[in-house]
């Protein structure tokens, strides 16, 4: 199994997740399995001893060690902060600094119960907490010989002491600076420790200034401790705290070991032997029921004996002493234990972290899984949604009321604009009737008359179709009229586009002189000024008023015609070519905007998508790779059982 995960890690380092969506999971992934792979080959087996305030953790700790490694003491809560204790080649402490100041603020925060808010501040820090975490997995992994220091990458700073109970005072019981997130003793250690067991002495659980339930270092020894020492003692009572501590451990998948050390305060020592002895047992006796009242489970083992009388024995060299403490068989009873469980109860545990580790990686591939597949969604319904836009525009019907509507409007503007023009017609033609009354002749007339043409003509372009006074009749029409044809198109489409958070329509640009049509400026035609009357042969040179006044009648009513179908031909023009083109120009200005958006919408999603499919061929392949492991996992975990 564990060479078919090598293999499995291999391909994966080898992973190019710079292209991928969720980068960071995914190498997080190869990270956690990748740590859970190194494990197996883990040179440390962690024995934590935990209890109640005062139980003598720490004096069993140096008895332990056979060395003064944790500071101890009477009526103050002494251990402040866990420390791990390992046999080192040069004995001293060694502070385990995080360099990233989040972490550290994090850690002073929690570690020490200053006041009652410190530990509720920090609700919404699971970021910092997931650093944290990561930041023992390390420190813990180098200590196991699985890490080197290389690997820290300069976010781990360690700090060295001498050994002695100044520094150990300091380190363990002061208040500090900066919180280490572990503190390591190096000792020459005892039996146990040269055979490569790391003992975690913890701070007394109900402390009213060290703060477990905040204190990630907790989480982290109840669920990677590998043996637990529970030490209760004879005058320290079994409180809530202890209580929950102990239903943490137990609760674990793993189920280590507990080992319930009844520290028996010199019970009774003014009594003869039997009676000093009957007493201890009683005692040990009364803490392994309480054990069992609370957590409906016996403790793997319960052992009296007495801490503090070893510990003297150890350090005032009393082989007497010792014997009478019980400690001798305790150390070589948990000597045999571990000896003959060592490698089982690592190897399972190391099992269920790699069963643990592929039940996050699972999920997160999942996760991952559903986030690619939730974007593909998003982006399609953008489209979609644009899509939809795009055709609302499209079909606006301009011309549906175009000739009866569109028609009777424009003509109306033109009519306005002709009727001064035909009234500077009728005003010149009778000013000319006036005139000839006088004494004119045909041919004087109607060289007036080609005069009158010229001008009057001219100014139907010039003064009565100009386009500075037909613009603004044009342009309250056109977006009058186009607005009513787009109806509710332009609205719908800038609701959807709000509800895409994108930039709304905007209003099309009003007509400009550029469409509204110009009116030729052509001369009236003078056909009728040739003629000569049939009933007056005399007509060029005789005044005879009543023909003339005919006569001119006869032509102003043709050039009033020729100005009505200069006004029709006007109103066709702006109708057919300019009006029309002007609406598709709207429809156009529309497209080009939702054009634009769906090739921006295009250009966003692009390399999101190309990641999302590299994403999905890495999950797929990391899947098939965990399905295939799954199976040798489950044996190797079953065969433990
Ligand atoms: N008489 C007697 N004293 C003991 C015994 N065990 C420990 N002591 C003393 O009790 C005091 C407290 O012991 P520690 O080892 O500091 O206890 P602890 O559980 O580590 O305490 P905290 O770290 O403060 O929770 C020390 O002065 C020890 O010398 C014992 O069996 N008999
Ligand atoms: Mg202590």
């Amino acid at each position: 199994m564990l060479q078919q995960l090598d293999g499995v890690l291999t391909e994966w380092r080898k992973f190019d997740s710079n292209r991928c969506l969720d980068a960071a999971e995914l190498e997080q992934i190869v990270r956690n399995i990748d740590r859970a792979r190194r494990q197996f080959d883990s040179k440390l087996f962690f024995v934590v001893i935990f209890g109640p305030l005062k139980a003598g953790k720490s004096t069993l700790t140096n008895t332990l060690a056979g060395e003064y490694v944790s500071p101890t003491g009477f009526g103050k809560e002494t251990t402040r902060r866990p420390s791990l204790v390992i046999c080192g080649v040069k004995s001293g402490i060694d502070q385990y600094f995080s360099t990233d100041p989040e972490v550290n603020h994090f850690l002073s925060q929690r570690r020490l119960r200053k006041d009652s808010a410190a530990g509720a501040a920090a609700e919404d820090e699971t970021q910092k907490l997931g650093k944290v975490r990561e930041a023992f997995d390390a420190v813990a992994d180098y200590l196991r010989g699985i890490r080197s220091n290389d690997e820290f990458h300069g976010r781990i700073r360690v700090n060295t002491l001498h050994l002695n109970a100044a520094s150990l005072e300091e380190a363990l019981t002061q208040d500090l600076t900066t919180e280490p997130l572990l503190t390591v003793i190096r000792s020459k250690g005892g039996h146990l420790l040269s055979h490569g067991v790391a003992i975690v002495d913890m701070p007394g659980l109900d402390g009213s200034r060290s703060n477990w339930r905040a204190d990630p270092i907790h989480e982290w020894v109840i669920s990677r401790a590998e043996f637990f020492l529970f030490v209760q003692s004879s005058v320290a009572a079994l409180n809530n705290e202890t209580h929950d501590f102990l239903k943490e451990i137990v609760a674990q998948s793993t189920k280590p070991p507990v080992w319930l050390v009844q520290n028996i305060f010199d019970a009774r020592h003014w009594q003869p032997e039997e009676k000093r002895k009957k007493a201890a047992d009683e005692q040990r006796e009364e803490g392994k029921r309480r054990v069992i009242e609370l957590l409906n489970e016996a403790p793997r083992a319960a052992l009296g004996l007495n801490v503090g009388l070893a510990w003297d024995a150890k350090s005032e060299d009393q082989s007497e002493w010792l014997a009478r403490s019980e400690f001798p068989k305790f150390e070589s009873d948990l000597t045999d234990v571990l000896h003959a469980e060592r490698a089982l109860i690592q190897e399972r545990n190391c099992l269920e972290y790699l069963s643990q580790r592929f039940g996050e990686a699972k999920k997160q591939l999942e996760l991952s899984a559903n986030r690619i597949a939730e974007l593909r969604k998003k982006h399609q319904d953008v489209r979609n949604k644009l899509e939809t836009a795009q055709a609302t525009v499209d079909a606006v019907n301009y011309r549906s009321d175009w000739e009866s509507a569109v028609r009777g409007e424009i003509s109306t503007i033109a009519e306005a604009a002709a009727k001064p023009w035909l009234d500077s017609l009728e005003n010149e033609a009778s000013k000319l009737c006036e005139r000839h009354k006088l004494d004119r002749t045909g041919k004087e007339v109607n060289a007036e008359l080609a005069n009158v043409a010229v001008r009057v003509a001219t100014e139907g372009a010039s003064k009565h179709f100009a386009k500075p006074l037909l613009l603004p009749q044009y342009v309250k029409l056109a977006s009058q009229y186009c607005k009513s044809a787009e109806n509710d198109a332009v609205t719908r489409c800038n609701q959807i586009l709000s509800e895409l958070k994108l930039l709304e329509l905007s209003i099309p640009l009003q007509p400009t002189a550029e469409d509204v049509p110009l009116l030729p400026e052509d001369s009236f035609t003078g056909d009728k000024l040739k003629e000569t009357p049939w009933w007056n042969p005399l007509w060029n040179t005789e005044h005879n008023p009543a023909t003339l006044e005919n006569h001119i009648g006869l032509v102003a009513k043709g050039w009033r015609q020729q100005i009505h179908t200069r006004k029709e031909n006007w109103v066709n023009q702006a109708l057919t070519d300019h009006f029309s083109t002007y609406c598709e120009k709207r429809r156009k200005h529309f497209r080009a905007h939702l054009q634009r958006l769906l090739a921006d919408c295009g250009a966003v999603a692009k390399p999101k998508e190309e990641a999302a499919n590299a994403t999905e061929i890495l999950i797929g392949q990391m899947n098939e790779a965990l399905r295939n492991l799954e199976q040798p996992l489950g044996n190797a975990i079953a065969s433990m059982k």
